[in-house]
């Protein structure tokens, strides 16, 4: 998969990627990530990329010729399969989403800063708008590489034995069970006797029991659609 981001603020997305499972997810040739500066494409002096609002009214708004001359510029280049901005008003990002971006080729993502991008855009080049939660961001670059992460991980061959995907929480509509890890007895608070008992199905069973059990108590509106 690669993956193309927008933004006018790179430098808030040098890092997320260059660490842990993304960093190995791009060594191994499974995701390629890409960031690239609004401002290289503006065809206006002093790298302008935003314009007050037409109506008045305080904060800027990103202007729509940069924005169209680089998603154009990158349409020229290769076929992206989504073409998402990241803004508060978008459609809420949840694992079925991420499940379902993990399918995709090439996916450009597209940073909104100040007040968002000009409407026309948004109707003539964006194929889908995400936001992460009923929260405000300073921008969404932020908001991206919570994207990105969750849909790299997900990538086939990205994740290994040890960090599977498939008892996370929120995959099958439940919360993951609690876990533990050596020693069994620490100072005098005890691992549950089932997770010792070396027999597959009795820690299964208690896995699914707690599993169930978390998401009754914190977490109840998932059970509606757990089947
Ligand atoms: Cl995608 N962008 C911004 N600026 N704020 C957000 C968001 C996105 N998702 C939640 N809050």
């Amino acid at each position: 998969m690669r993956i193309d981001i927008i933004t006018v603020v790179p430098g808030l997305l040098e890092s997320p990627f260059a660490h842990s499972i993304m960093k190995r997810a791009q060594d191994k040739g499974l995701l390629e990530v890409h960031v690239h500066n609004l401002r290289d494409f503006t065809p206006y002096k002093h790298a302008q990329v935003d314009d007050y609002q037409f109506g008045g009214g305080a904060g800027m708004v990103m202007m729509p010729e940069p924005l169209a001359l680089c998603i154009e510029s990158f349409q020229q280049q290769r076929t992206y399969d989504e073409i998402i901005y990241m803004t508060p008003d978008g459609q809420r990002f949840e694992q079925k989403i991420a499940n379902r971006l993990s399918m995709k080729g090439n996916l450009m993502i597209i940073c909104g800063h100040y007040k968002g991008i000009d409407e026309r855009i948004r109707e003539h080049y964006i194929t889908m708008e995400i936001s992460i939660g009923d929260y405000v961001l300073s921008g969404g670059e932020l908001a991206a590489a919570v994207v990105v992460d969750a849909v790299g991980r997900l990538l086939p061959g990205v994740l290994n034995d040890e960090t599977s995907a498939l008892f996370d929480s929120f995959q099958d509509d439940l919360l993951a069970p609690p876990v533990y890890t050596r020693p069994a007895d620490f100072r005098g608070w005890k691992v549950p006797d089932e997770l010792l008992s070396g027999d597959p199905k009795i820690v299964d069973a208690w896995r699914q029991d707690k599993a169930l059990e978390r998401t009754q108590q914190r977490r109840p509106d998932l059970l509606e659609r757990h089947d």
